[in-house]
């Protein structure tokens, strides 16, 4: 049985699994799960992982949620170059420390300003209140000041000179508020020359095809049917009461 992957490509942590399995020719399935119609509510995905978010995987009968434990696990199972999860005790000991810290540290802070950004005005024509919005830049620029200046510094890549998961995982939540509006690399010219290098290592056409679908959500929200609105509601209300 082949190796499937579950992905909804508006998913940060979906792309980077992707840009992950083709950039090393993993051979996988691609099993599409709409966030937007709600299908990792379904019972189909619940079987894949009760913590119905994606990305998951299923590789015959073992299940894996978590876009950074499948990556983890493809790179062993495939052997994957070691630059990308070097086994060099410091070396790993940093992207470790890179994987652990992004999903609260710069994670939560650009996905707040997408959904503040784009989203919450276009789904559900709230208007986000003046000083939420404030609050989430300020929190987003800090994230932003410490992946340039504690992670980035003057090195190429977040560990060194290679690129590695750190730097993967790193780009696509860092870009994911550039597709509501927000240039996050205006006036930051270490982290633009960081993307830079690592767009071209990813290569442009992978790069663009894992990013095609959420260059398009605009559209795609405005598509939305009512019940599938009412999946979100109540995460889009957390985000702005
Ligand atoms: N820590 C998880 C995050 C997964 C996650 O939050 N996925 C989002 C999409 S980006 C999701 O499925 N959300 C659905 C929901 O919260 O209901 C990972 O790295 O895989």
């Amino acid at each position: 049985m082949a190796l499937e992957l579950y992905l909804d490509m508006k998913s940060q942590p979906c792309r980077s699994v992707y840009i992950f399995a083709k950039k090393n020719n993993i051979p996988f399935v691609f099993k599409k799960v709409s966030l937007l119609k709600g299908e990792h509510f379904g019972e189909e995905f619940k079987k894949i992982t009760p913590i119905k978010k994606v990305p998951a995987m299923r590789d015959g009968d073992f299940c894996l949620a978590e876009s950074i434990a499948i990556m983890q696990y493809l790179a062993q199972k495939f052997q994957t170059p070691e630059f990308w999860y070097p086994t060099e005790l410091r070396q790993r000991a940093l992207v470790t420390e890179y994987l652990s810290w992004q999903h609260m540290g710069i994670r939560l802070n650009g996905s707040k300003i997408f959904w503040l950004r784009l989203l919450v005005p276009k789904m559900l024509g709230a208007e986000v209140p003046q000083e939420k919005m404030d609050l989430a830049l300020k929190e987003l620029n800090g994230s932003l000041k410490l992946l340039e200046e504690k992670f980035i510094q003057d090195k190429p890549f977040i560990v060194g000179d290679n690129m590695t998961l750190a730097d993967l995982v790193a780009i696509v939540e860092v870009i994911q508020p550039v597709f509501s509006g927000l240039d996050v690399f205006k006036e930051r010219p270490k982290l633009r020359a960081w993307r830079d290098r690592v767009q071209a290592f990813i290569g442009k056409e992978l790069f663009d095809e894992a990013h095609e679908d959420i260059m398009n959500v605009q559209e795609k929200s405005a598509m939305l049917d009512a019940s599938a609105l009412e999946l979100w509601k109540p995460m889009i209300f957390s985000l702005i009461m």
